[in-house]
């Protein structure tokens, strides 16, 4: 590939050039422009994190470039990036309190919406207790936001009814982490892909969601053109564009080809001995076996079987063992394809197994990499504690020690936060249509489209009294509200947000709100100084006041940022955890040598401990290969899937504001197989209805060779066509993670 064919093959200039941008140049009208100042920031969409120069004039944001000095993009933006500029002045943004008089939103004071949520809180956790109350947050908002919104529900309120939608996202990551290397987030970080010979990319379209980082390996293929790039996804995606082997799995059978793949590996002596004598323990989901008694459990998962079980060629599931086997590098690379199944956690441990058996973790080129979705899902959420059973610096809830030392930092007594674990996001919202919860503050998310099987939901979101504090409006959500909060949006307030990597970088405020937007941290803060609690919250002047108390609860924690308070972070191109002095230079590989926590002492010469096990080794997993909640069937023949295109983000209330991007992608669609579609008489762009055992949807069709046979693929961004109407609201039952991924459908030609 030369340079020329690289620009082509790259997702994000594939894209720019369709709506006629070219990434590579500066944006033009703002460089010509005299008076422009430029400040370093981070994008606010993708989990990828990447750096931002943000050019402001006269008060007003008027560009962005790519940062080049940033280590995760090295200058280089996707269409969404290049455009967030845009979206802060959009028509749609919401400038100013709105409360519900008469079943219509009017416009009114913050004074009075505030105090009307406060009334409204106070009267329900006085007559019905504090779990009558909950808090529904994101991996969007900021840390400093998150922790305040934690601090006040938990520390305060008194109610672990506390989750985000990292529930919806990055629960089976976590959980895999948890339960692989007993420590959430990856071992190693974005440099080990510049250094990987083997890519394995399980229910990622990394072209479309994680563009630059995409990018970086199609980079690595044009200079190494010897590296193998393998998917396991049921459709083809722009990120075929540099595969070398795409296995194309039914939806929900996957998990017996990553068990195929460990048996090959084992049985033609790719694993890694000596690590796995060291470093390493089985288990069968219950209790500890040996590695014999793996091995026997794999025998079963033959490449013919597994073939069988999933509908593709056993040779290639050959081909990705070996390839992975014999390579002395290896990244794995997976998002929702994996998570959002009933057996996230599961898949997410077979993916850790192959790393494990051959020991391609921890070392340069070698990583067993989960994609985050989210901006700060990392920081806010899994770091900060934002969900109803964990606590800020990866801390549980039902630890004694752990609510003691939260408390101690929130100067509460440790009696102020429940012992019990909240109401996980599904059983949150089961609550709120039960009427059990009666009073809900949403904060940058929108539920009203994203949660799955929304029929279930929708009634109890309209009937509970529902605070949301948005930067849009209307939004699915901003609707059924009762008050709604204008929020400021990204480089109207100051922030951090911790990427994929461990890294967290920190965002300048760079312009006033719009309107009377106030930032998300002081809506908080005022809540809380109206429901009597200000006491505790009244040194918070500043976003910096909130990160410091916030680095207190990492201090001498897994994910330690001691070592990242503001003034080095608006310095430096953020920091990878754990980085715990000030002159630390942040951490490449964990439970390795070069990271601060490694305990040599016990460690005893081995190259890894996992510090998070007690015995300091990582678990190989022998799990049941089972198949999705709903299979498909006579009546309901396909496996629907949902997800996302390159140019929009979730409920595209950002992106939709964004001229370009709609007219890229202007509606919403149903891709069927040619095959599928030549069988039922389906022509491309006939009105089709897609039909579940829960709802039912209008769409056009979209007739193209990338989902497999009898696999339906709906992206989920138009509001106008809900998506969420036709999935199911089953979830894995260890993370918590609702299966968006499949589902049973049938289509028919209206
Ligand atoms: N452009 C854009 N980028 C985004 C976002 C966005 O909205 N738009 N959102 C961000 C967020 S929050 C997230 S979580 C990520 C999501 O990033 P991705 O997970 O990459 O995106 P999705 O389109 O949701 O799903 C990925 C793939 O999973 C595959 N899949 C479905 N079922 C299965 C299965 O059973 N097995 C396997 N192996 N694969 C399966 C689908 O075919 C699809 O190609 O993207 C982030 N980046
Ligand atoms: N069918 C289907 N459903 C899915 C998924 C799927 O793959 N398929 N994926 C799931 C996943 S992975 C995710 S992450 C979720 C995402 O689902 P959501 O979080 O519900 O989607 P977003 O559109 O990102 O919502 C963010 C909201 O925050 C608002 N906002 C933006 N900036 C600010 C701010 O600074 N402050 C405040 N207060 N508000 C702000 C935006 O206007 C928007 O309303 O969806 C889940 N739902
Ligand atoms: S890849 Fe993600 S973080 Fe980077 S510019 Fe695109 S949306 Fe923003
Ligand atoms: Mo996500």
């Amino acid at each position: 590939m030369d340079r020329r064919e690289f620009l082509k093959a790259t997702a994000a200039s594939a894209a720019a050039a369709s709506i006629g941008v070219d990434l590579f140049l500066k944006p033009s009208q703002a460089d010509a422009a005299a008076g422009v100042t430029w400040h370093k920031s981070v994008c606010r969409f993708c989990g990828v994190g990447c750096g931002m120069m943000v050019g402001v004039k006269d008060g007003k944001v008027v560009s962005v470039k790519g940062d080049k000095e940033s280590t995760v993009n090295r200058g280089f933006l996707c269409v969404k990036g290049f455009y967030l500029y845009k979206v802060i002045t959009a028509k749609s943004r919401l400038r100013y309190p709105m409360i519900r008089k008469n079943g219509k939103l009017v416009r009114a004071s913050w004074d009075e919406a505030m105090d009307l949520v406060a009334t409204k809180f106070r009267e329900v956790i006085d007559r019905y207790g504090p779990d009558a109350v909950a808090f529904y947050g994101s991996g969007q908002a900021e840390t400093e936001e998150t922790y305040i919104a934690n601090k006040l529900f938990k520390g305060h309120i008194g109610t672990n009814n506390f989750e985000g939608n990292p529930r919806l996202c990055m629960a089976s990551a976590v959980g895999g982490y948890l339960t692989t290397f007993g420590a959430d987030e990856p071992v190693g970080s974005y440099d080990d892909l510049d250094e990987a010979e083997v890519f394995l990319i399980v229910g990622s379209n990394t072209a479309e969601c994680h563009p630059v980082l995409f990018d970086r390996i199609v980079e690595r293929k044009t200079k190494d053109p010897h590296i193998k790039i393998i998917i396991i996804d049921p459709r083809k995606t722009p990120t075929d564009r540099v595969a070398d082997l795409h296995i194309q799995p039914i939806p929900g059978y996957d998990l017996a080809i990553l068990h195929a793949m460990a048996r090959i590996i084992v049985k033609e002596g790719y694993t890694d001995e000596q690590f796995i004598k060291e470093s390493v323990n089985f288990s069968d989901g219950k209790k500890k076996i040996s590695y014999e008694e793996y091995k026997q459990f794999l025998e079963k998962f033959t490449p013919e079987y597994a073939a069988k079980v999933a509908d593709v060629n056993p040779d290639d599931i050959v081909k990705a063992a070996r390839w992975f086997g014999q390579s002395p590098t290896a990244v794995t690379l997976w998002t929702m394809g994996v998570n959002q199944r009933t057996r996230g956690v599961w898949l997410n441990n077979l993916i850790h197994n192959l790393h494990l058996l051959t020991g391609k973790i921890g070392k340069p080129g070698c990583d067993s990499l989960s994609l985050t979705g989210q901006p700060n899902a990392c920081g806010g959420v899994r770091e900060g504690g934002g969900l109803a059973h964990i606590l800020p610096g990866h801390r549980k809830i039902v630890n004694p020690q752990h609510r003691k030392e939260i408390a101690a930092i929130w100067k509460v007594p440790v009696s102020n936060i429940n012992p019990k674990p909240g109401k996980h996001t599904i059983a949150l919202f089961e609550a709120v249509a039960k009427g059990e919860i009666k009073a809900l503050y949403v904060m940058c998310t929108n539920p009203a489209q994203s949660l799955p099987n929304l029929k279930k939901f929708l009634k109890g979101m309209k009937d509970v009294f529902l605070v949301v504090a948005d930067a849009f409006h209307p939004t699915e959500t901003t609707k059924l509200a009762d008050v709604l909060l204008p929020a400021a949006f990204w480089s109207e307030k100051e922030g951090v947000y911790g990427c994929t990597e461990r890294r967290s970088q920190y965002m300048p405020k760079l312009v006033e709100p719009l309107g009377e937007a106030r930032w998300d941290g002081d809506i908080l803060i005022d809540l809380a100084r109206r429901l009597g609690y200000g006491k505790n919250f009244e040194h918070f002047k500043t976003p910096e006041d909130v990160w410091n108390e916030y680095l207190l609860t990492t201090k001498g924690r897994d994910m330690d940022l001691m070592g990242a308070p503001y003034w080095r972070l608006k310095k430096v191109r953020g920091l990878r955890w754990p980085v715990p002095t000030t002159d630390h230079p942040g951490t490449r590989h964990r439970f390795t040598e070069g990271d601060p926590l490694f305990p040599k002492d016990k460690a005893k010469g081995r190259r890894m401990y996992f510090y998070g096990k007690p015995d300091g080794r990582a678990v190989v997993f022998a799990r049941p290969d089972k198949g999705p909640e709903e299979p498909t069937d006579a009546e309901y023949p396909f496996a629907l899937t949902t997800g996302r295109v390159l140019e929009h983000f979730h409920t595209m209330t950002m992106t939709g504001t964004v001229p370009q991007l709609v007219r890229a992608v202007p509606g919403p669609y149903v891709e069927i197989n040619p095959k599928d579609a030549a069988r039922l008489g389906i022509a491309d762009r006939d009105t089709v209805k897609v039909i579940t055992r829960r709802g039912e949807l209008e769409l056009t069709a979209r007739v193209i060779d990338r989902p497999r046979e009898k696999t339906l693929f709906v992206p989920w961004h138009w509001s106008e066509k809900l998506a969420n109407l036709l999935t199911i609201d089953a979830f894995d039952p260890g993370s918590k993670e609702p299966e968006y991924k499949v589902c049973a459908a049938k289509i028919v030609k209206v």
